[in-house]
Parts: structure tokens; sequence; C-alpha cells
């Protein structure tokens, strides 16, 4: 049955009824959308609960083709410490003449928004209306790469991140702090200039080693300090102790010890408890044409965070405590955002360079316990297609309009033109070629930030316009459709 088949007043009896399910009743599912700077995040979220909420053109996500959601709201989230997630703003920074993107975010926030919903079985519906909360959590993914801290003690970190330092690739950006760890007695005083200085020329190694591309020890924060830049909590660095020593009280390797032992537990730890191990459904967004444009470095991060993301479901795991502590996490999903970029021709190329870089990232290993899933998305489509001939040859565009400053073959838009774009052909996946002839292919596909599109504000027939997209529906319908069920 669908939702046109019921009459108005059974309707509002039903209504009625869910108004009596208490709040504390309904489900939640928490849903954590992560990725790195710049991936998508914020549209993302604005995009799935403006069409949640004002309706949308979602017909692969099956509670809405099957019209059984009755309507969706943004209800106060529970949090309280969590800053809320702007959506009106957004939307507002959207709705204006011309259209624009909403501006960076660096913080955490959260939104809940109710779903009311029939259920599939009849049993469960002839109980009235049923709810449920999503509760969407928006975390920077340069933070994941923490978590493995979490079950390493200083003495390993310190071992491990020296030993990463000897690496061929990474001796020489690391010198100058190898030098001074040489200088230094981890038996010796409590030294807080040595601590100091050494914290300094590590940070400056991590973000040397990071932006060459190399996998780097961490910790996140010394990479994104954000509101901890100059923090007593990042005033310490590896220094190795000598195995079988003790770590002596008052010693310079005691004093880094509890401020690598601070930093866990007053960075990492909340996060982890506050958010992750809080997640039952995760997606990463992940700007696979820029990293791909961006070289190894930008390459090297996408793995990582992917890696971290996958790593509690990594079988055999070693990290035993993150893996116990993630196992409400069973369905993370990895789109390609902003594949309105390329013609829809190359969308299967996108997931297939998506999936390399996820495959690499397991680093081989099985994975077990959640069920993954790739796809290409755009949560608000700013292009449409066209194809143009050159040359008797057909040539598959996407036509929109740059951002003002935008470049293309010694042309700079202005913001107001639009323009049709043949991007170029993506690599075939990289797998049985090298990940360096991927990349050196895709350098060849043009990136052109585009305006997002004008929306207007409301059909004639009152209702508001649903906002274009690519397969935000089937990402939906991924994590969360079986709660709606
Ligand atoms: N064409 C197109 N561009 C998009 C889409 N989603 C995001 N973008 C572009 O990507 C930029 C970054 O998107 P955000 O949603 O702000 O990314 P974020 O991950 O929240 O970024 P930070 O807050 O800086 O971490 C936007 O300003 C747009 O230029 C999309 O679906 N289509
Ligand atoms: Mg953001």
């Amino acid at each position: 049955m669908a939702l046109s088949d019921l009459t108005q007043p059974t309707l509002s009896r039903l209504r009625g009824a869910a108004d009596y399910v208490t709040d504390w009743m309904t489900p939640t599912v928490r849903l954590g959308v992560t990725g790195l700077a710049r991936s998508g995040k914020t549209v993302f979220i604005t995009a799935l609960v403006r069409n949640l909420v004002e309706g949308g053109r979602l017909p692969f996500f099956g509670p809405a083709a099957e019209g059984r959601i009755l309507r969706a709201y943004l209800t106060p989230q529970p949090d309280d410490d969590v800053p809320r997630f702007p959506y009106e703003e957004h939307l507002a920074v959207l709705g204006r003449d011309p259209p624009d993107w909403p501006e960076s975010t660096s913080r955490v926030s959260q939104l809940r928004v109710t779903v009311e919903y029939l259920s599939r079985s009849l049993l469960k519906r002839s109980f009235g209306i049923d709810r449920l909360h999503i509760d969407i959590v928006d975390y920077p993914g340069e933070w994941l790469l923490d978590l493995g801290l979490i079950d390493l003690d200083y003495r390993d970190w310190a071992a491990g991140a020296c030993a990463l330092a000897q690496d061929a690739r990474h001796r020489a950006i690391a010198a100058p702090w190898l030098a001074h760890v040489a200088k230094l007695d981890p038996d010796g005083p409590a030294d807080e200039q040595a601590a100091r200085a050494g914290s300094q020329l590590f940070a400056a190694y991590l973000r040397a080693a990071r932006s060459a591309g190399f996998d780097g020890a961490g910790p996140g924060r010394f990479l994104m300090p954000g509101d901890l830049d100059g923090s007593p909590l990042l005033t310490f660095l590896p220094v190795p102790v000598p195995e079988g020593a003790s770590i002596r009280r008052g010693s310079l390797a005691a004093m880094l010890e509890r401020r690598y032992d601070s930093y866990k537990e007053h960075v990492v730890m909340p996060f982890f408890r506050g958010y992750f191990s809080r997640i039952d459904r995760q997606i990463v967004l992940v700007d696979a044409l820029s990293a791909l444009n961006g070289g190894d470095a930008a390459l090297a991060d996408v793995r990582r965070t992917l890696a971290a993301v996958l790593a509690p479901f990594k079988v055999g795991t070693a990290n035993w405590f993150l893996a116990l502590m993630t196992r409400r996490i069973d369905r993370i999903l990895f789109a390609a955002a902003k594949s309105d970029h390329v013609h829809h021709a190359s969308h299967a190329r996108l997931e297939a360079l998506l999936a390399d870089m996820a495959h690499e990232a397991a680093d081989r290993a099985s994975i077990a316990g959640a069920d993954i899933k790739l796809m290409a998305l755009s949560a608000l489509r700013a292009t449409r297609e066209a194809e143009m001939t050159r040359a008797n040859e057909p040539l598959p565009c996407v036509v929109g309009t740059p951002l003002p400053g935008e470049q293309m073959a010694g042309r700079t838009f202005d913001g107001r033109e639009t323009a049709a774009i043949f991007t170029g052909d993506l690599p075939a996946g990289t797998s049985g070629r090298s990940q360096a002839t991927a990349v050196a292919a895709a350098r060849d596909v043009m990136v052109i930030r585009f305006r997002p599109p004008r929306i207007s504000a409301a059909e004639s027939s009152g209702a508001a316009a649903p906002w274009p997209h690519i397969r935000l529906d089937r990402a939906l319908d991924f994590l969360v459709g079986d709660r709606l069920a």
C-alpha cells in the first residue's frame, strides 16, 4: 500500500497515535560523515537533510519510493556539548543569488533528523506510525589517524616512530629532529626546553613527511592542531627508551611518557568515546579526482584515512580495543564525492579508482564485520551533461558555471558564464598497472570547480523544488534504508 492510498482521516489518526510514542522509545541511528578537508562533508549533509525534510527525487531510496515516509523534521540534537550542524546557514548560502558553496568547517558538529514512516510490516503498522532519529555527525577525517595510538604505549610508539624515521625516504627530512634526539638522555632530568624544541622539530618532520606523501607516525593534531595550537598537550616527542630499561621518575622519558598519555587521555579518547565508538553507519567521502590530480601526497592521505576507518575490521587485527569498541559500525560507504565533475560515462572508472584506493588501504587483510560499499555520487549536482563533436568524434562533456577564477586552456572564468567542458578520460583502475601510471593519466583530467546550481525557491505547486544529485538516494538507502523497514 502506498501512502497515497491512505485517506486523510486515517493519516491524522495515525499521526495522533504517534504522538503517544515517547521519545525514549524512538530508535536512533548514528551516521558518521567524514573525509579529508574539502571532501564534501558539509554539502553532503546539507543535501541529505534537505532531501529528507523538504522531499526530493529519491527513486532508489526504498522507503521514499514506496511512499512510506510521512514526514521528516529537525529535532534538537541530544548532545549538548557538541555544536549543532548549522543547516539553515548552509541553506541560505546555497540559496544566494548567485549561489555559493558553504564555508569550510573545521570542528565537529551534529544534527538530528526525525523521520516518521510507515513500516513495511503490517503488524508493526497496526501499532501506528514508526519513528527513527537519524543523528548525523560531521567530523574531520584527519582525526581518525590517531585511533591507532589508543593501544600503543609511549615506549612502543617512540620505538615505532624512530624506526620509521630511519627509513631511506624519511631519513633526510627527519635529520634535524633525529639530531636533536641524539643529544637527549631519556634517563636524564626532565628538561622543558628540550621537550619544547624537540616537539617542534618532530612536528616539522611530520609535516614534511606528509607533504612528501610518506606515511607518518602521527599524532594527527601535530599536523592539524585546531584549538590545540600551542597547547602543552602537544609538547612531547618520541625519544627511544633502551629495551629493558625502566623509566625513572623525574626523568625526561617519564615527562614525555606522561604527556603522551595525557594526549591520549585528553584528545584521542574523548574523540573516540564521544564520536567514533558511538557511530552505527559511516560514510567516508573522498575527493578522488582532486586526490589523483594532487599526486602521491594527496593519494597517501586518502589511503591513510580509508585505512584508519578499516583498521578495526581487519581480520586478526592487533588493535583489539579498537575492534571491540567499534563493532557497532555495520555499514561503511566509501563515496567518490563530486562525481558531477565528470560525465557519467566515467563514473564506473571513478568507482574503480576508489576501489583500488580502498583495496590498498586494506593492506590485503581481509575485512569482516561490516558491509562495505563503494559508489560515485554528487550530493548537489552542479552540472548537466552534453555531447560535443570534435573531428567527428563524440566528446562527452559536463556543462556548468565555473567558479570565478577557474582556468581552462588559458581562459579565466568570471563566475557568470556557462561552459561545456570535456574533462578527459579517466584512467581505468590501477590494478594491473602501477598507481603512478594511473596518476599520470589522471593529471590529464580537467577538474574545474563549478558554482552550485541555481535552485528556484518553490515550484508552482508550492512544494520546494527538489535538489539535483547523483546517487544520493542510493547512498541513503544503503546507510539508513533498512532502519526504516
Ligand atoms: N560540483 C560539486 N561540487 C561539490 C559537491 N560537493 C562539494 N563540492 C565542492 O567541494 C567543496 C567542499 O565541500 P564541503 O562540503 O564544504 O567540504 P567539507 O568536507 O565540509 O570541507 P571542510 O569543511 O573544509 O572540511 C565545495 O565548496 C564545492 O566546491 C558536489 O556534489 N558537486
Ligand atoms: Mg565542512
